[in-house]
């Protein structure tokens, strides 16, 4: 579609948001990075970079982030945390999932599930995946960016060798056309309704609710190793709370889960012990 057109379409969806300056490429690097060099000149909280395709999205561990044209949600939101939110920091990319979570129930009628710590999977497939970068100058915060990838067309699914976990989209899962700019503004909607609950009892209560693998076998990779057991669910910081073999409470605050079946596994990944 014409790039003005697209343009025009997005615009008109987040009329009414209170989104400081909206940014629209039709094709650049990563978001994150517009995001980034906007929040050092002078960005707004709430400020928005969207692109209709990126041709270096970033993953988390610089990963890469596969963003086709005309077929994905490509976003970057510029926040300036609070002094209340400053303490939870690590709550931000959870903010994002359940975001993303409450706008495609509204937007598409799907039930996710939040892979820890930040994964939005439908059906066990992974739907969308978060990025939340500070920015720092010397020791003060400047700003934090939040990095949203969601497949909404099929067209957007990258071809499996290229996949850590197996993939889908938005219209997989509906079964029907959707409007991606209208699912944009339903998760930006979300999202600043959940900003308001950020750390709250009901934040926690949402995300476990939604928390995949719960009470299941899993492996977690984690910079210093494997760790294998059933996911618990959350502590109050965030981190992730398995129970091992042995009965020992561990918890993660940096790591990649999958299923401890064989089956589901992501793809590629072999275990580094078996059950
Ligand atoms: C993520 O990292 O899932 C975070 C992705 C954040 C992307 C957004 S898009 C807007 C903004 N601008 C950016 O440059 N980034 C953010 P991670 O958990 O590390 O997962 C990365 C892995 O997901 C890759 O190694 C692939 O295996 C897989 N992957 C890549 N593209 C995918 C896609 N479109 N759908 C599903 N999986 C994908």
């Amino acid at each position: 579609m014409d790039p003005s057109i697209e343009e025009k379409s997005l615009r008109a969806a987040l009329a009414g948001l209170p989104l400081a300056e909206v940014r629209y490429c039709a094709v650049t690097g990563s978001t994150n990075d517009d995001a980034q060099r906007w929040l050092e000149n002078g960005a707004a909280d709430f400020a928005l970079v969207v692109a209709d395709q990126q041709t270096a999205g970033r993953g988390r561990l610089n990963r890469r982030w596969i963003t086709a044209a005309g077929a994905a949600l490509a976003f970057s939101l510029i926040l300036h945390p609070t002094q209340a939110e400053m303490s939870r920091l690590a709550l931000l990319s959870p903010l994002a999932g359940l975001a993303v979570a409450d706008g495609l129930a509204a937007c598409c009628g799907l039930q996710v599930q939040i892979k820890w710590p930040n994964d939005v999977l439908l059906g066990r497939r992974k739907v969308c995946g978060i990025l939340a970068e500070t920015n720092w100058q010397a020791e003060s915060l400047t700003g934090v960016v939040l990095g949203i990838g969601v497949n909404v067309a099929p067209t957007s699914i990258p071809p499996a060798d290229l996949l850590m976990f197996p993939a889908t989209s938005v219209e997989d899962a509906a079964g029907r056309p959707v409007q991606r700019w209208e699912l944009l503004a339903a998760v930006l909607k979300a999202l600043f309704a959940w900003r308001q609950r950020l750390g709250s009892p009901e934040f926690f209560q949402a995300w476990e609710n939604r928390l995949a693998f719960k009470d299941e076998p899993v492996q977690v990779q984690t910079p210093s190793g494997a760790l294998e057991g059933t996911l618990v669910g959350i502590d109050a910081q965030g981190g992730l709370v398995l129970r091992t073999g042995a009965g020992k409470r561990e918890v993660i605050t940096v790591g990649d889960v999958s299923l401890g079946s064989p089956g589901l596994r992501p793809v590629g990944q072999t275990p580094t012990k078996t059950a």
